[in-house]
């Protein structure tokens, strides 16, 4: 596991495509983004439209691409799905940008449409999620996702010394970035003989789904001690589903990713810690490496971001900074 110094730091707890304007709040609209004349253009197609971590990270990438006078699109599907983002993905092939920088909603899916913009002479950057075969790319950029599965297990334990079981609630089977940490998870959790996994189950990136898998997964086993759910609206159904379950405060919640909500969530204690990732750092170091590599220059093939802990001890404090933007 990697840990930045921020992680050192914070983990003190006992543990139909959307075009959004560069620059703009994020909401659906149509339109390309402002920048130099003469720069570079680049494309960025998110996992999913209106997700905070992915208007974080286009809030990055628009920073870095200003300072270089690049003009930024960014455009993501209504949903978490291949089928909806592949159309975005060749309109972007067809309308020639010099770069795309795409978080692939599926490791295997995506791979034609992402090896088609290659072959059209596109520089393409990963960012957060990656493919099976990600040599189309020139470099990819993500958390520490398994270190990031693994700390959220950390944090349910020190909270229950005793153990208990354990519900991982993820969003799809195939979308690299979780089932790392759904993996870095259950692994930690199989090193200590005093947790029982019940297992993972599938949200599809809905909250109320979540909030049904966990509501029926406490009358199952009433006396599981942690969930953790392993993406943002994972996490926010989880909190829900706890609550419906009349179980806040029994049941420590670990969610990854740090929206709004679920701040206001971790601020209110139905949510124990939060695995902050670095979004806007992603979309930046996208810009640079997708630069380098239109310059010519030598790029890096794997770029690993940090995460930090989020309490309701710091979350007032140093942790602030960590909080996803709900717009640039
Ligand atoms: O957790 C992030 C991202 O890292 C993951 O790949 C998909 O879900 C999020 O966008 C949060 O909703």
């Amino acid at each position: 596991m990697q840990w930045n110094n921020k992680v050192l730091a914070f983990a003190t707890l006992g543990a139909a495509a959307t075009l959004v304007l560069a620059g703009c709040s994020g909401g659906a609209s149509s339109g390309s983004a402002s920048g130099g004349s003469d720069g570079y253009k680049i494309a960025f197609v998110q996992g999913v439209a209106g997700d905070e971590f992915y208007i974080s990270m286009q809030c990055g990438i628009q920073d870095e691409a200003e300072k270089e006078g690049a003009t930024v699109t960014t455009q993501g599907p209504e949903k978490f799905d291949p089928t909806l983002q592949k159309p975005i993905v060749d309109a972007v092939v067809a309308s020639q940008p010099d770069a795309l920088l795409i978080a692939p909603t599926d490791v295997s899916a995506m791979q034609a449409p992402i090896a088609a913009a290659e072959a059209a002479g596109i520089k393409v950057v990963l960012v957060d999620t990656t493919l099976e075969d990600p040599s189309a790319a020139v470099s990819q950029i993500s958390s520490d996702n398994e270190g990031g599965g693994a700390a959220a297990f950390k944090a349910i334990q020190d909270a229950n010394p005793n153990g208990g079981k354990v519900l991982v609630v993820s969003v799809d089977p195939g979308i690299s970035t979780t089932d790392a940490r759904a993996k870095g998870f259950e692994d930690a959790v199989a090193e200590d003989s005093k947790f029982e996994s019940v297992g993972v189950q599938y949200s599809h990136n809905e909250p109320s789904t979540a909030a049904e898998i966990v509501t029926a997964a406490l009358q199952k086993d009433p006396d599981i001690v942690g969930i953790f759910a392993a993406n943002l609206f994972a996490a926010e159904g989880s909190a829900t589903g706890v609550q419906q379950a009349g179980k806040q405060g029994a049941v420590t919640i670990v969610g990854f990713d740090a929206g709004p909500a679920q701040v206001k969530a971790l601020q209110a204690g139905t949510v124990q810690a939060l695995v902050a990732q670095e979004p806007a750092t992603i979309g930046s170091d996208g810009v640079k490496q997708a630069i380098a590599a239109l310059k010519g220059e030598a790029t890096e093939e794997k770029i690993q971001t940090g995460f930090t802990i989020l309490t309701k001890d710091n979350i007032d404090g140093e942790g602030k900074d960590a909080v996803y933007k709900s717009s640039c």
